[in-house]
């Protein structure tokens, strides 16, 4: 729910106390307004990394997907975000206070004061470093709205991943695919493991592939 952007920073302001139970506690679970990330350092510890990965701030976000975009091995980020109502707003919760008392029918209304918070998507190239690059533009993942989920199917049925996407009160956006020819090479490796060996030639693009564990 942290944002990116400096002036929302400064108009959002939701804090959580700290908790009352001792670390360790079964009931010890903290609430931060920004992203984490865990790192699993493979002794049974685990560290925070999302401020050192560049994740920490993706504004109110709903459904992150993990998932290799350019197919080079590294799991990248996709992020839904946006909201009909930023709740987050303080200027707005002043407001909603000076025009009280509100009355239990009333209370619904006060959602309407809160301006709304359309958002463009996100897409985070994982550079292999344990830390991400904003490539929303660069990849076309930056249509702006209110995305709250978002799933995978290879819908064309070419051997990737589709992505889709919900948008509320608005057209659904077009959906981000991986390159072609990445694609012809991950359904190659699907079809080599039945085949054994296969070899193919696609415009300028031959792709071989082997399945190692058949003579
Ligand atoms: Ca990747
Ligand atoms: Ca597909």
């Amino acid at each position: 729910m942290f944002s990116p952007n400096h002036s929302r920073r400064t108009t959002q302001t939701v804090t959580f106390g700290l908790t009352q139970w001792p670390v360790g506690h079964p009931a010890e679970r903290p609430q931060v307004t920004r992203n984490t990330l865990f790192l699993n350092r493979g002794d049974s510890t685990f560290g925070e990394i999302a401020q050192l990965s560049g994740l920490a701030a993706t504004d109110w976000s709903w459904c992150p997907i993990f998932l290799d975009v350019d197919l080079d091995g590294y799991e990248d980020l996709l992020v839904a975000t946006g909201n009909m109502f930023d709740t987050q707003d303080q200027d707005s919760e002043a407001q909603i206070r000076v025009r009280g008392p509100w009355s239990r029918e009333q209370t619904p209304f006060k959602l309407w004061m809160y301006p709304p918070l359309s958002l463009p998507k996100l897409a985070f190239r994982n550079r292999g470093d344990l830390t991400f690059q904003n490539v929303s533009r660069e990849w076309g993942f930056n249509s702006t709205g209110v995305a709250q989920g978002m799933c995978l199917a290879d819908l064309d049925n070419d051997g990737d991943l589709d992505v889709v996407i919900n948008q509320l009160n608005a057209p659904p956006p077009s959906s981000a695919t991986r390159r072609t020819e990445h694609a012809l090479r991950s359904a190659l490796k699907e079809r080599a493991a039945i085949l054994g060996a296969l070899e193919l030639k696609s415009g300028s693009i031959t792709a071989r592939c082997r399945n190692r564990a058949r003579k």
